[in-house]
């Protein structure tokens, strides 16, 4: 079986618990604790010299990045496809996907907003506003592609729901107004009534935190 090394709330390992349940992959978790540093601990770091989850250990190779994995997932296992079969169409949601993965996700990762933070000095008001602006800033334009219906570029959720879902989820947890994208809140909305997206919510992770009420 496949090993997934991550963090219950990386929203990029989050991308590759959806994928990997879209495709009926079983897997197990391995917890990568990123608020205790273990991702620049040198057990990890001799696995992934980069320091970041997801991690994806096939039995035969460690993969990193989760854009590089979720293209290799598609590869692999063809079945149920997350991209068009059309080419232009796969053009425009990986247009659609590494907007996410690139545009937004990378200014607000932990270690961008802990440099913020620990080596700039910034309060706690600047960081979220930085948070905020950059998300707000991506949203805007995928608000503007987003379907009225369905999903993007399909009638199943796919490949720009497994990255948009979790940058949602981590949009939330700091406290960024989604009122104006409701196409977005309402795709969100309608990817919860699928099981492969329940059961790869942070809060189902073996490495979240136990409510102990
Ligand atoms: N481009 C990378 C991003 C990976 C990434 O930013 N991972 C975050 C968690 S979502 C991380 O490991 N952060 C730890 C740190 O910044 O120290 C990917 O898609 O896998």
């Amino acid at each position: 079986m496949v090993k997934l090394y991550g963090y219950f709330r990386s929203s990029s390992s989050y991308r590759l618990r959806i994928a990997l349940n879209l495709k009926g992959l079983a897997y197990d978790t391995v917890p990568v604790n990123l608020v205790a540093g273990e991702q620049r601990g040198e057990d990890y770091r001799a696995i992934n010299p980069q320091g970041l989850v997801p991690l994806l250990d096939t039995g035969s190779e460690r993969l990193v990045q989760s854009t590089a994995i979720l293209e290799w997932l598609e590869e692999q296992y063809p079945q149920p496809p997350l991209y068009p079969a059309d080419a232009l169409a796969r053009a425009r949601v990986r247009g659609l996907c590494q907007h996410i993965a690139c545009e937004i996700q990378p200014l607000n990762n932990l270690g961008v907003l802990r440099y913020l933070r620990n080596t700039l000095g910034e309060d706690e008001d600047a960081v979220n506003r930085w948070y905020a602006h950059w998300v707000t800033r991506g949203f805007e334009s995928l608000e503007a592609e987003a379907p009225a219906d369905g999903f993007f570029g399909a009638d199943t959720p796919a490949m720009v729901e497994v990255f948009l879902v979790p940058q949602l989820y981590n949009a939330r947890r700091f406290a960024v107004d989604l009122a104006p994208f409701p196409r977005l809140v309402a795709i969100d909305e309608r990817c919860r009534g699928h099981d492969a997206f329940g059961r790869a919510h942070p809060d189902r992770q073996p490495d979240a935190p136990r409510d102990e009420g």
